[in-house]
């Protein structure tokens, strides 16, 4: 709350119109934020206005020209009233309020309980009925001339209390539900009211495998509970465990092998069900299956042919495709951006661990590894959204696409019926897209080159747009039918596109722009972490893991060492084995995700020291997620004995209609938000603690959403836990020979060998060709090209190729224009070949 101006103010006292009398004062309230101290969610505006609480006010400009006074209306729905109740109303609003607030049935026949007359701020009233679902309307049409409203510290006083809502955290003794790792740390917490050691015991069965002493650590400052923690790493042997102490018994876990890979797999697999534009087969997703959303199929009004919010562009564009950001309908360049980096850089970091049909989707069996045809599918629609030359701002991208305004709950994509606007191009999104599209062309250049020759030359002209347009920022008043992505620090931005430029071209421009950077040496890794708004760890992550020759390399990798150090101390010093340290204790929106993007830090750390400790923090890590903590829940659906799986989705909407899908198993779920701007949230958890500030409901949207930013981390994070405790090896070995060159022709020989230990019957070596090379003649395999791409399927004669033996085929080529680099990328039946 802020004051309003001072005229409102002595208006209100000179009248006697305080908000509420003190008699008054006990009594419960029933408005959820009155005070717009943190936005203005649950309340909601006609189409014709834009909410804007940006002043600790709610304001919004009036149109003028209307006829009627609900022809502009702000509401807030879900009050409760009780029969024989008396209510006290009122509020604080700037001089001149026009139009009445009425208090009344949200539906047919409208039957008013209060009606106030604006200027009017307060007024009483005794329900005459029990309702669940009252609506408080300002009907603030019905003027010639535009404008302008602000009001706060709205209030309902009267009734009774909402219930107190208490979640059920099940047995005290908390653990990683879905298992720690035979070789891993092992750790679990307690909530106890015992202040000094109680005995804990790990049983199998009926059997007692171990026991011990807790060690006592306080007060939790993150849940406001006394706990205590439980160590038990040096139990190895494989099975199901129950963990116990102070008279409780924790849910059931295993001491397995490595079931990451699992979810490396799971985590990557929602992407394609976030797929825009494209029907989503069912027989790939079992139960999963729609038809296309925003094909240009009505009732859909896009994303075909997308023209601007009016007065931004005089074009249309075709951005159909990309991902669907999270449980609305919105495509945003930034958050696709952070997103389709961590599934690349996951890529990057262990090409080894990614193959083609690996994921179950329709390009599957294409010789490219699906997680980059996955990442292609977002990187073609970043692409879409690049300003086209001789426009306005050529080169810059759109911020965002999205429906015009709020739809609610359920709506399957194809049914969505809102006008799709561009909204104008930034600083942040075309730095996002010259960034990604960067990564993408040295990705991709041994599968695609024209692909990535494509992507380097739309990132290079989004970089050097962005260097002509430093500071054009997304409005932080965008927000009407789709979230605002809002940021005014692009210095990150530029430091994580420079980073990425400099390491695919190695040109001495993007060098500098790196080293010129002020985050280039600062402390850019923050206690609560990263995310969309803060990409300057993405850029020096980058530049200290992918090979480069960027001068003072050895303490850009010391930096992320350090930063690594700093979390391992946090997580020893946490009960919880929390990372993530937020200022104040406050619980940022998608927690979850910040947590995950602290331990990608960690595990980078032990990618470039080999030091155990680090990985063991990253498996420590992941505890938290899945079961040690306050709620004692895991945050994964489908992982876990108790787990999310009532995301905030249009169209995973089971909780809504029980024919609608969950979320697939390994979705994310956003975590704990100290904010809590949703109604369920405010509702249930007003005056949560930290961990304690989520709900899986679906119209929790603050807390419980799912998004493709916080699926990214855990995609990464996973790929990490599944590689570096179980490297998978490669089992084939490939020699690509050029005999003999000349003028418009080459000769190569390929020699295959199966480095395995089981026969390989049957084989399909593809390659991408770099240049503008053709494959002609050959002998020894069957050779079909398409585009840059290159299959060798064997003859009949030599389809077999035993552990330890190889197999030879040639070829003549056509080195066509450019010159003629060998191939590097092999895959065999689909696996990378080393
Ligand atoms: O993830 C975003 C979070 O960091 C912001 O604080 C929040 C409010 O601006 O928005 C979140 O992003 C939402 C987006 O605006 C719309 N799609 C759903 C996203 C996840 O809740």
């Amino acid at each position: 709350m802020e004051a309003l101006p001072r005229i409102v103010v002595s208006l209100a006292i000179v009248c006697g119109l305080l908000a509420a009398g003190p008699a008054a004062a006990e009594e419960p309230e029933q408005i959820v934020n009155g005070t717009f101290d943190s936005g203005h969610a649950p309340w909601w505006g006609t189409g014709n206005i834009t909410l804007d609480s940006s002043s600790g006010q709610l304001c919004a400009d009036i149109p003028g020209g209307t006829v009627n006074p609900w022809d502009v209306i702000i509401g807030q729905d879900n009050i409760t009233l009780i029969a024989g109740e008396s209510y006290q109303f009122g509020y604080d609003a700037s001089a001149g309020a026009f139009g009445k607030a009425l208090i009344q049935l949200p539906v047919d026949p409208w039957t008013q309980f209060l009606s106030l007359p604006l200027p009017a701020t307060s007024g009483s009233f005794t329900s005459p009925v029990d309702l669940p679902n009252a609506q408080l309307a300002y009907q603030i049409g019905g003027r010639a001339d535009p404008w302008r409203f602000c009001m706060d510290n709205v209030s309902l006083r009267g009734g009774a209390a909402p219930p107190v809502y208490t979640p059920d955290t099940g047995p005290r003794v908390r653990v990683n539900q879905v298992g720690y790792l035979a070789s891993g740390p092992k750790q679990a917490t307690v909530v106890t009211e015992a202040t000094t050691p109680v005995p804990w015991e790990l049983r199998s069965g009926a059997t007692t495998v171990a026991n011990g002493q807790t060690v006592p650590r306080g007060v939790d400052p993150t849940s406001g509970q006394n706990v205590h923690t439980i160590t038990f790493s040096n139990v190895h042997a494989a099975g199901t465990y129950t963990l116990s102490a102070d008279g409780e018994t924790s849910r059931p876990f295993d001491i397995s092998g490595n079931f990451y890979a699992q979810m490396r797999d799971d985590a990557l697999k929602f992407y394609y069900t976030q797929r825009s534009g494209v029907a989503i087969d069912n027989a790939l997703r079992p139960g999963y299956g729609r038809p296309a959303g925003h094909a240009g199929v009505a009732p859909n009004l896009g994303d075909v042919l997308v023209p601007c919010q009016p007065g931004v562009c005089d074009y249309s564009l075709n951005v159909r495709g990309g991902w669907y950001d999270a449980g609305d309908h919105g495509k945003y360049v930034v958050n696709g951006g952070i997103s389709v980096y961590q599934l690349m850089a996951a890529f990057e970091r262990n090409r080894f661990a990614f193959g083609d049909g690996q994921l179950s989707i329709p390009e599957s069996g294409n010789g490219v590894p699906d997680v980059l045809d996955e990442a292609r599918w977002e990187m073609e629609f970043l692409l879409s959204m690049q300003v086209p030359a001789g426009k306005p701002l050529a080169g810059m991208a759109h911020h965002k696409i999205h429906d015009s305004e709020w739809t609610g709950l359920p709506l399957l994509p194809h049914l969505d019926p809102k006008v799709r606007e561009l909204h104008p191009p930034s600083t942040a999104a075309t730095l996002n897209l010259a960034a990604t599209a960067a990564q993408a062309a040295r990705l991709f250049a041994p599968y695609d080159a024209a692909f990535a020759a494509r992507s380097l030359a739309a990132a290079r002209s989004a970089w050097a747009a962005a260097v002509a347009n430093p500071a054009i920022y997304a409005s932080t008043a965008d927000g009407n039918g789709g979230g605002t992505y809002d940021d005014t620090n692009v210095t990150d931005e530029f430091y994580w596109a420079a980073a990425e430029l400099f390491l695919t071209t190695g040109e001495k421009a993007f060098r500098e722009a790196v080293l010129t950077s002020p985050l280039h040496t600062a402390d850019i890794f923050r206690a609560k972490g990263f995310d969309w708004q803060w990409v300057a760890p993405l850029g020096r992550l980058d530049l200290a893991t992918v090979p480069n020759s960027l001068p003072g390399r050895a303490a850009v990798k010391a930096s992320v060492v350090a930063a690594a150090e700093s979390y391992l101390e946090a997580q020893a010093a946490h009960s919880y084995g929390l990372t993530y340290t937020p200022d104040g204790g406050i619980f940022d929106w998608g927690s979850n995700n910040l947590v995950l993007n602290n331990l990608v830090v960690v595990a980078t750390a032990f990618d470039l020291t080999g030091a155990p400790r680090f990985a063991e923090g990253v498996l420590s890590g992941m505890d938290y997620l899945l079961g040690r903590n306050a709620l004692n829940m895991s945050y994964i659906t489908g992982y876990g004995e108790v787990n999310s799986h009532n995301q905030h989705s249009r169209w995973y909407s089971h909780q809504l209609n029980p024919d609608l899908p969950n979320p697939p198993k390994g979705t994310l779920s956003g975590g704990p938000n100290s904010s809590i701007q949703d109604p369920v949230a405010q509702q249930k958890l007003r005056g949560c603690v930290g961990q304690f500030c989520y709900i899986d409901d679906i119209e929790s949207w603050s807390t419980n959403e799912l998004t493709i930013n916080w699926n990214s981390p855990l995609a990464w994070v996973s790929s990490f836990l599944a590689s570096s405790a179980q490297p998978a090896p490669s089992t084939c070995q490939v020699r690509y020979t050029r005999l003999a060159q000349w003028r418009g022709g080459f000769l190569s020989v390929v020699t295959v060998k199966n480095t395995g230990s089981t026969p390989i019957n049957g084989w399909q070596l593809r390659w991408s060709f770099l240049s503008d090379q053709r494959a002609g003649a050959h002998w020894g395999a069957t050779l079909h090209q398409a585009g840059a791409m290159v299959t060798a399927t064997n003859e009949s004669w030599n389809r077999a190729i035993q552990p330890g033996r190889s197999v030879t085929f040639g070829f003549l080529g056509d080195p066509g224009g450019g010159p003629n680099p060998n191939p590097e990328v092999f895959t065999l039946n689909g696996s990378l070949c080393g």
